[in-house]
Parts: structure tokens; sequence; C-alpha cells
């Protein structure tokens, strides 16, 4: 049996705001109480993670003075000291209070946008204090629910400036801090700014210092928006801009489920950890998710340590397929290797091609295999193989 016990060097990270959250919803109240950061940062080392993260208001209530401020930060230390915990991450929270009701970087309100920029700048000294090398935006409220509200091209550029205001102020203070950004389609705003890969990929080129941005891709997020994760996390990768990941659950489009990790498409859970062990991704694997409503305290440590399993276990599963000799032999069959190889000869250009020499009838019958392919993958996942 694989070892399924969670070592520090699996990367496994939480966030604060996760095993922390009280379950309150918009159809009802909490179903539990307020978790202490030092008790969630001894639970999740007790269970075998490498890090937790953070938003400023989950440490440190928002407005706090600074004496709570000092004290908070304090027994958060020792407790990372005494567990030997990271923060590989941070972020702000510019969703809660409402004055970031019409968003932070992007509110009409230009004395919103300055306050929510002065936030920031706040936790990114904490973080970097923290040792943290990367620093998250999900702009949750960046967006809108009416379009007569709201001036697209005027919001990106604000949102430009707020990052490269960020993005300048970390080069000056020398930290060695990466920003990276979440999407996500919709809720809390009715659509929100940058709301998928796709779109935050090609923001991130227009940016002062395009080399300090990224993606912190969620699973669900993607999905909500019917699209397949694993190509956008493939698509990140191959842009050298997946600088983190939110790993959870989602069933398709509908409103964000946070399951655990492979407690929602787990077939896709299956290919995406295939990829982040096979692409050369070395980040933390992060889990953004909420133990269900239903769950007392026990039920919250048995989802944190699910996230953890399902992991390793896909982990395993992913190792045997790709090492399954009828697994070659089908994607050799189905000649899966050619991809890889250039359409153009080295010494060739556009002058060469012709249809001279196509088979077109025959290529157009020939069986692909897939099938057979896919049935393997299922086997694997079930542990049938
Ligand atoms: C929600 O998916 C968002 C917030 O929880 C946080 O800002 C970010 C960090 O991963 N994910
Ligand atoms: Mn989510
Ligand atoms: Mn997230």
């Amino acid at each position: 049996m694989p070892n399924l016990i969670p070592q520090p060097d699996d990367k496994f990270t939480f966030g604060l705001w996760t095993v922390g959250w009280q379950a309150r919803d918009p159809f009802g109240d909490a179903t539990r109480g307020p978790l202490d950061p030092v008790t969630a940062v001894h639970k999740l080392a007790e269970l075998g993670a490498h890090g937790v993260t953070f938003h400023d208001d989950d440490l440190i209530p928002f407005g706090a003075d600074e004496a709570t401020r000092a004290k908070k930060i304090a027994a958060f230390r020792s407790a990372l000291d005494a567990t030997g915990l990271a923060v590989p991450m941070a972020t702000t929270n510019l969703f809660s209070h409402p004055v970031f009701k019409d968003g932070a970087f992007t509110a009409n309100d230009r004395s919103v946008r300055r306050f929510a920029l002065h936030k920031v700048i706040r936790n990114i000294d904490l973080a970097a204090e923290l040792g943290a090398r990367t620093y998250v935006f999900w702009g949750g409220r960046e967006g809108s629910e009416s379009d007569a509200a709201t001036d697209v091209h005027a919001a990106l550029d604000r949102y430009k400036e707020a990052l490269d205001i960020l993005c300048g102020y970390v080069r000056d203070q020398g930290y060695g801090l990466r920003f990276a950004l979440e999407p996500k389609p919709n809720e809390p705003r009715g659509d929100i700014f940058l709301p998928t890969i796709g779109h935050a990929l090609a923001f991130i080129e227009s940016l002062e210092q395009p080399d300090m941005v990224g993606l912190n891709p969620e699973v669900g997020h993607e999905q909500m928006a019917g699209l397949n994760v694993v190509h956008g996390v493939a698509q990140a990768l191959w842009a050298g801009k997946l600088f983190h990941i939110d790993l959870n659950g989602q069933h398709g489009p509908k409103y964000d489920q946070d399951l655990v990790f492979g407690h929602g498409d787990l077939k896709s859970a299956f290919f995406l950890v295939d990829l982040l062990e096979h692409a050369g991704y070395d980040g933390p694997r992060h889990f953004d998710y909420k133990p269900l409503r239903t769950e007392d305290a026990s039920g919250v440590w048995a989802s944190a340590a699910a996230n953890m399993r399902t992991y390793l276990l896909l982990r395993e599963r992913a190792k045997a397929f790709r090492a399954d000799p009828e697994v070659r032999e089908a994607a050799a069959a189905a000649g899966l290797g050619e991809l890889a190889v250039p359409t153009l000869a080295s010494d060739e250009t556009y002058a060469d091609l012709s249809d001279g020499d196509f088979d077109l009838d025959g290529v157009a019958a020939r069986g692909l295999g897939y099938e057979r392919l896919d049935q393997l993958a299922v086997e694997h996942i079930l542990g049938a193989r």
C-alpha cells in the first residue's frame, strides 16, 4: 500500500479561512464557532500539512488596534515556530467589509481604491516578514451586476494601475514576492472582472512588470465557467505563469461549492494531479475549500485530512497509469507522441506544404483508440488496475 501519510515535502497548505469557516451562508447562520488561528496551525501540523496561508483579516480582526495586531501576530508566529509550519502565500481580504461592496481596486469611489491599496501594502509587509513567496489577488468584488454601472475599460485601467503600483512597491522594498491573480467568473459579484485563466493571462501582459505576476487558478472557479481546469492549468504552465494553485472540488456550473479536493469532478482531479506531478510544478498544493456546513469540529479536521489523502491517492493512481504497459501501448497506438513533433521539419517552409501525398480517405477513416485509453484511466482511478 503506498504511503498515504502527508509529509511536509508534499507541500500541502491550507488557508486559515478554510478550516476556520464558520459555515455562515446567504440562507443560514454559522453552524460552527470561531477557530483560533493558533489552534488551526497546531491541528494542521498534526495532520501533516506543510504550511498555512491567510488573509490579513483572518489573523488580525478588521480595524484592530496596534496592540491587538501585535498580539495576534506574535501568537501566530510562536505557533509557526513551535510546529515548523511555513507561510508560502498570503492575500488580502478586499471583499468582506461593506466598504468593498462595489469593489476595491476597481470601485467607482476613488477613496475606496486608495484605502484598498493601503490595506494590501500593509499586509504585503507582514507576508514578506513571514517568508511568503506568493501574494494572491482574488478580485471577488471587482465586477458588477449591471453594465449600466460599469465602465470595463476604466476598470481595467484601475486594475492595471493597482498592480503596477504594488509591483513597484515590492520591487522598491526588495521583497522576494510574486503576485498571483485568481480568476473567478462570478459570485459574489454578478460578473467578476478577469473571470478565467485566459482573461487573466491576457491582462498580465499589459502590466509594467508582467514577470512579477502569474496565476493562482482555483479548480472550482474554472469549472463554474464550464471550462476544463486541466486545460487551463496546462496553459498557465505553458505560459510559465502557474505561481500557485487552489485545489478543491466543484460539480460544474453552479454556485461556488469549494468542496474537498476530489469530491467534485474526480476524473478531472486525477488528470490535474497527473499534470501537476509531471509538468514540473514545484509550488504548494494549496487547498482552498470549505468544510460542509453539516460538520462539527471533528468533521472539519476529517475534511482537511481528506484533501491530502485524496491528493496522495490520485498521485499514486497517476503514477500507476503512466507506468502501466497497456496504457503505454494504447497511447503509442493512438499516436499521442506525434503531437510533440513539429509540423514542419527544421529545413522546411510553408512552400513545402502540399496535399499530394496526403491519404485523405484513409486518415479520415482511421480509428484513434481513445475510448480504450479513457477506460484504462477510469480503471486506474477505480483502483481496478
Ligand atoms: C476564494 O477562492 C479566494 C479567497 O479565499 C482568497 O483570496 C484566495 C486565496 O487562495 N481564494
Ligand atoms: Mn472558490
Ligand atoms: Mn481560492
